[in-house]
This record gives C-alpha cells, sequence and structure tokens, in this order.
C-alpha cells in the first residue's frame, strides 16, 4: 500500500503532493514499482496535528480519488475518520477505507457499512494533537491491542458490519512510546488470534528516527527491517513511502518464511 498524502502538512512529504498532477503522477510511480493499493490521506495523523473539517478533507482528497480511480484504474483506499469523507470516497469508486479512529466518530460506523467497502481499524491512544504526551499502558499488546481491537470487530459486526470486510492495524506511533512499538511489532502475532488481515504502517516514523537517530528521510534502511519483520509477525499489508524497495524486502522474507521462489 503506497501512501499518497494530500495534506499540507504531512511531515515526511508535506506539501509535496498538493498538486492533482504530482499526486497522479507519485501514484502512478509507486503502482509502476508494485504497489496494489493507493492509501490517500487529507487529514494529517502526525503528532501535534490540529484537526480539519470534513469540507476540508474532502476538498483535499476527492479530486485525487477521482483521478486515480478514473485514469489509473488504481485501487484506492481513503484514509479518513470522516463520514461525509467515507460516503464520498465511496461514491467516487474507492475500494478500501482506512480509519485510525477505528469508525468511532459519530456516524463513521454507519457511514462504513453503507459504503460496502472493506475496512481498515486501527487502534490508537489519544488525539494526534496530544497523543505521544506520555502515553501509558499497562501491557500494550495483550490489554490494550488485542482488547481494544477486538471490542471494535465485536462492535462493528453487532452493527452489521461482516467481518470479512475487516481488517486490523495496531496503529504504530499513534499513543506510543518507542519501546511500545517495538514490543507491538516483536509480539504482533498475538493479534492473529482476532483471525483478521493485518495491516501496519512504520515507514519513516520516529521509532525508527529514535532507535537510529536518524531524520526523516535517511529512515529508510530501518523502515525495510521493520517491515521484514512485520511480514514474519504477520502482517499482509503494508503502508509504505518506498514502495519498490519495500516489496524487494518483503519478497526475500517472503522467500525466506517459505523456504522457495
Ligand atoms: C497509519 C495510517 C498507520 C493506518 C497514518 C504516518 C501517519 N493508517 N495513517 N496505519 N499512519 N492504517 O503515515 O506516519 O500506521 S498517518
Amino acid at each position: 500500500m503506497g501512501i499518497l498524502n494530500v495534506t499540507p502538512d504531512s511531515f515526511s512529504d508535506g506539501g509535496h503532493h498538493l498538486a492533482l498532477d504530482d499526486a497522479l503522477r507519485h501514484a502512478e510511480r509507486m503502482l509502476a514499482e508494485g504497489a496494489a493499493i493507493i492509501d490517500v490521506g487529507g487529514e494529517s495523523t502526525r503528532p501535534g496535528a490540529l484537526p480539519v473539517t470534513p469540507q476540508q478533507e474532502l476538498d483535499r482528497v476527492a479530486p485525487v480519488v477521482e483521478a486515480l480511480v478514473r485514469e489509473l484504474d488504481a485501487l484506492v483506499s481513503v484514509d479518513t475518520s470522516s463520514p461525509e469523507v467515507m460516503r464520498e470516497a465511496a461514491a467516487l469508486g474507492a475500494g478500501m477505507l482506512n480509519d485510525v479512529r477505528a469508525l468511532e466518530r459519530e456516524g463513521a460506523l454507519s457511514a462504513a457499512i453503507g459504503s460496502g467497502l472493506p475496512v481498515c481499524l486501527m487502534h490508537r491512544q489519544g488525539e494526534p494533537r496530544d497523543m505521544q504526551q506520555a502515553p501509558r499502558y499497562d501491557e500494550p499488546v495483550e490489554e490494550v491491542v488485542a482488547d481494544y481491537l477486538g471490542a471494535r470487530v465485536a462492535a462493528c459486526e453487532a452493527a452489521g458490519l461482516r467481518r470479512e470486510r475487516l481488517l486490523l492495524d495496531p496503529g504504530f506511533g499513534f499513543g506510543k512510546t518507542v519501546e511500545h512499538n517495538l514490543r507491538l511489532l516483536n509480539r504482533m502475532d498475538r493479534l492473529s488470534r482476532l483471525e483478521l488481515p493485518l495491516l501496519v504502517g512504520m515507514s519513516r516514523k520516529s521509532m525508527i528516527g529514535k532507535v537510529l537517530g536518524r531524520p526523516v528521510e535517511e529512515r529508510l534502511s530501518g523502515g525495510l527491517a521493520l517491515a521484514a519483520l512485520a511480514v514474519d509477525r504477520g502482517a499482509r499489508i503494508l503502508r509504505v513511502h518506498d514502495v519498490g524497495p519495500t516489496l524487494d524486502a518483503v519478497n526475500m522474507t517472503w522467500a525466506v518464511l517459505k523456504e522457495g521462489c
């Protein structure tokens, strides 16, 4: 899954893909490098980011989704928590919803059900504005992520969203210290007992910066190591900026796990 940010303040490629042409060209390149899905986001959820209105988000996302579907025939995922954006994305031909708030926002669950699309439910603690201020867990994997995601799956099923349409994501960096993130990745196999496909996003995130002491533009090697480990621990979709290098790392990892190519 290639990341296409259309926010003016996204931390690693902020502002670079605001223009529609640029966005399309960037998506085209990720598809050529082997991306199966393009994830379009119009709300920056980086630590400290301020909220946007659904209208601002729609204005950023809708033209890009429409063009990706029409001109590139791409499978488009929309990174949103807003029911308005979910409905519009589905109408424009998006193929998947990706919600870092796991459909908790008012109206999101029914919008997602109505869309008929698959949905990724992500765990997070707090809101982007303050989520990195002393996040705390007693036991991040068992008590929070598995229980929270398990509860969200149950809420979705109770509302009529079939579990065949769900994917899960532990939400690296969303209200988690570097130690929380490292433990979550190392023990991510525990999430497999929910028996749903796992999606992970660690590309260029600060957990790499903190361990390696690298600025955001020098985090590729660290990200590839994390991608390989994530595949080993059961991840099936990797949300990344650097599609080509990640696919090589994933294919190499997969060959070892299968003991063949
Ligand atoms: C994630 C995401 C993630 C899912 C972002 C960034 C911050 N969606 N949207 N998982 N992260 N599912 O790319 O650094 O980890 S935005």
